[in-house]
């Protein structure tokens, strides 16, 4: 284990809430991932990166954190967190959790004591509390959910949240909002958590003085980051991950110091449309900004809060913007697998670390078609129904069997899974060397081999076509023509993502060549 093990990791995004369920309540859980960490370690990821796992009402699916030094009681308890990241770590694998700093539950202590102590008392100060302008709220700033920001209590003072009003926004100007995480991220260190993943990290200092929406990127979060990365470092090998979108590259790479956060996902390159000029220049956009600063690019394919991207890539729009997130727009899904695979292949061998969403790795669809009534995201509320939001890539994974729920649970899974997914089991593509699964396995074993942290050079190659070597000799070579194209000189094929015509590679198609 190295002192900079992240820099070329390929970890695995655990939904806990849908991965598995290891006692039959329909809500995966840790006892359930614990039993599939075996399958966890056969896929050859480094590390598990876990949404919020904490005591949560579940408004925003654990990013409303009621008590940052607990589990949520549907998910286990502290002792089996505990055993999980020791049982992990037996495997070679490494754990990071989600911290939720820009707001929590207003079921959490904090926020109660808030409104309990009334106007003018200290415990609101850990909040945005403000008088409204009659009848109106202090401001016209609107939830990112949708509706307005800002939620009335019956002692006529509102309160400020940029998500949903069970997710009200702490203060960062005072001091004990800083304190107070600092302890949490010791709490969690000592407890053996390998890194931090950093929720809506941009966002957490305000500007109410200003004209327009005023929130996202001001500078005084960096303070606020600096301080955390002398905590980690105290520990050691620990990694602070930010969830920083900024479409400005120069701004985002401020968090990306030497003293400050080790990693942040780059997101470019999943808004990005099936199109070869395009996600060559994320790439380049990607390392320009990275590699002067000495730090990893990273790649992100999905997660759990953006269109599956087999579903994605077989639409003829792909973006990331949740407003127009294209929620059933026709998809064709043949079309989107072998993109899929293509696109996998190419994250794969990038130079940096890897993100892989669950699901990602068995090509699972967004599920388009669940019931109004049993949708659960925010957004899908908020929206007033006119955005589905999110549920739709938060499905329970199919395991094993022939019929939901798929070996994922005893009981019924708190979102229906499509019974056209018998086919994308683990266990059917476990036994299927032509799978989205076994080609996810054959890929992070040899870039655990020879890819990850480093460099890549540009090949000369056709238009449409995209073309890098790495280090090691590895040549990744991609093709977005709807025609077949020449393979260039190579000394042998590694890994396809489909079928390859002799010398030809196919439409759509990807491939990793030997080239000395
Ligand atoms: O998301 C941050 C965020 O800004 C989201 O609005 C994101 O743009 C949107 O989900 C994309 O469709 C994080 C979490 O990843 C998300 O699940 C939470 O809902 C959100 O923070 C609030 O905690
Ligand atoms: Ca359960």
């Amino acid at each position: 284990m190295s002192e900079t093990w992240w820099r070329g990791a390929a970890i695995y995004q655990v939904y806990l809430r849908s991965f598995a369920d290891g006692n039959g309540d329909g809500i995966g859980d840790l006892a359930g991932l614990r039993s599939r960490l075996p399958y966890l370690s056969d896929l050859g990821v480094d590390a598990i990166w876990l949404n919020p796992w904490y005591p949560s009402p579940m408004a925003d699916g654990g990013y409303d954190v009621a008590d940052y030094r607990d589990i949520e009681p549907s998910f286990g308890t502290l002792a089996e967190a505990e055993k999980f990241i020791q049982e992990a770590h037996a495997l070679g694998i490494r754990t990071i959790i989600d911290i939720v700093p820009n707001h929590g539950s207003d079921q959490q202590k904090w926020f109660l004591d808030a409104l309990a102590a009334g106007p003018g008392s200290a415990e609101r100060e850990r909040f945005w509390f403000a008088e409204g302008n009659g009848d109106l709220p202090p401001n016209d700033w609107k939830s990112i959910f949708g509706g307005p920001a800002w939620t009335r209590v019956p002692d006529g003072q509102w309160y400020l949240h940029l998500f949903a009003p069970e997710q009200p926004d702490f203060n960062w100007n005072n001091p004990e909002v800083v304190e107070e995480f600092h302890d949490v991220l010791r709490f969690w260190f000592d407890r053996g958590v390998d890194g931090i993943r950093i929720d809506s990290a941009a966002l957490l200092i305000k500007d109410f003085d200003s004209e327009e929406e005023s929130y996202t990127d001001h500078d005084g979060v960096h303070t606020i980051y600096q301080g955390w990365r002398q905590i980690s470092d105290e520990y050691g090998e620990r990694i602070l991950i930010g969830e920083v979108w900024l479409p400005d590259q120069e701004r985002f790479a401020l968090y990306l110091r030497p003293n400050e956060m080790h990693t942040a996902f780059n997101f470019d390159f999943m808004a990005r449309r099936w199109e070869a000029a395009e996600l060559r220049a994320s790439i380049d956009l990607t390392l320009a900004t990275h590699v002067p600063i000495g730090a990893p690019p990273t790649w992100v394919l999905s997660n759990h809060d953006v269109p599956r991207p087999v579903t994605k890539y077989g639409r003829a729009v792909t973006s990331f913007d949740h407003a127009e997130r294209n929620d059933g727009m026709p998809s064709d899904l043949v079309l989107g697998e072998r993109r899929a695979r293509a696109a996998a292949l190419m994250a794969m061998a990038l130079p940096g670390s890897l993100y892989v969403y669950q699901g990602e790795e068995l090509g699972l669809p967004e599920v388009d078609d669940i019931p109004d009534e049993l949708r659960q995201d925010p957004m899908w509320t908020r929206s007033k129904h006119t955005v589905p939001g999110r549920d739709g890539c938060r499905v329970p994974l199919p395991w094993s069997g022939q019929e939901p729920p798929f070996g994922y649970s005893t009981g019924e899974p708190w979102l229906p899974q499509p019974a056209s997914w018998k086919g994308l089991t683990a266990e059917a593509q476990t036994a299927d060397e032509s799978s989205m699964l076994s080609l996810y396995k054959a890929g992070l074993r040899i870039r655990r081999a020879e890819l990850g942290d480093g460099s890549l050079r540009w090949l000369d190659s056709p238009e449409g076509v995209l073309a890098f070597a790495r280090e090691s000799g590895l040549a990744c070579v991609a093709n977005f023509n709807p025609d077949a194209v020449e393979l260039p000189p190579h000394e042998g094929v590694l890994l396809a993502s489909g079928p390859l015509e002799g010398n030809l590679l196919p439409s759509d198609t990807a491939v990793w060549l030997r080239t000395g």
